[in-house]
C-alpha cells in the first residue's frame, strides 16, 4: 500500500510540473487533507485545483424585510456561492449582489419576491473583497437593505 502510495504521489507532482502547476498543489492533493495557510498557493491553475478539491458551494442565509438584509454568514471564501433568501417582509423584495468594491458589477440577481416567499441565488465570487448584498425597489436601499459580503481566503467556515 505504502509504495502504490508514494507511487501515486510522485505521478501527481509529476503530473502538475508538466502541467505549470503550483508545486503546493500536488503536495495536497498526495495527502488528500486540508493545508495549512502557508502552503496555499495565491492563485492560478492551483488554486482552482483546491477550489475543487474541497467543498465547492458555500452557503448563506439571508434575511430581507423592511427595511434589513441580513446575512447569517458575512465572510465566505472565494468560489461558489448559494443564497438562500427568504422575505420575512409585508413588501416584496429583489435581491441583487454586486462587486466587488467599488460595486459597479452586478453578479447576480433575483428579481421579485414577494412576502414569505424564498429564493436562491447562486453566484461566484472569484475576488477577493467587499461585495454588496442590496434590494433595488424603489428606494429600499437607501432606507437600509444593504448588507456586505466579505469574500477572503482567511475566512472561517
Ligand atoms: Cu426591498
Amino acid at each position: 500500500m505504502i509504495p502504490v502510495l508514494a507511487v501515486a504521489a510522485a505521478g501527481a507532482a509529476a503530473a502538475a510540473v508538466a502541467a505549470g502547476g503550483a508545486a503546493a498543489a500536488a503536495v495536497v492533493a498526495a495527502n488528500g487533507a486540508a493545508p495549512p495557510a502557508t502552503m496555499r498557493p495565491a492563485a492560478g491553475a492551483g488554486a482552482r485545483v483546491l477550489g475543487a478539491a474541497r467543498s465547492p458551494v458555500t452557503s448563506v442565509g439571508v434575511a430581507e424585510r423592511e427595511f434589513r438584509v441580513s446575512l447569517y454568514r458575512v465572510r465566505v471564501r472565494p468560489g461558489f456561492v448559494k443564497l438562500n433568501v427568504r422575505n420575512f417582509g409585508e413588501d416584496t423584495h429583489d435581491l441583487v449582489v454586486r462587486g466587488p468594491h467599488p460595486f459597479v458589477r452586478e453578479r447576480g440577481r433575483i428579481v421579485e419576491l414577494r412576502a414569505g416567499r424564498r429564493g436562491t441565488l447562486r453566484v461566484r465570487l472569484r475576488r477577493e473583497g467587499r461585495y454588496a448584498v442590496v434590494c433595488t425597489l424603489a428606494d429600499h436601499e437607501a432606507r437600509g437593505m444593504r448588507a456586505t459580503l466579505r469574500v477572503s481566503r482567511s475566512a472561517g467556515r
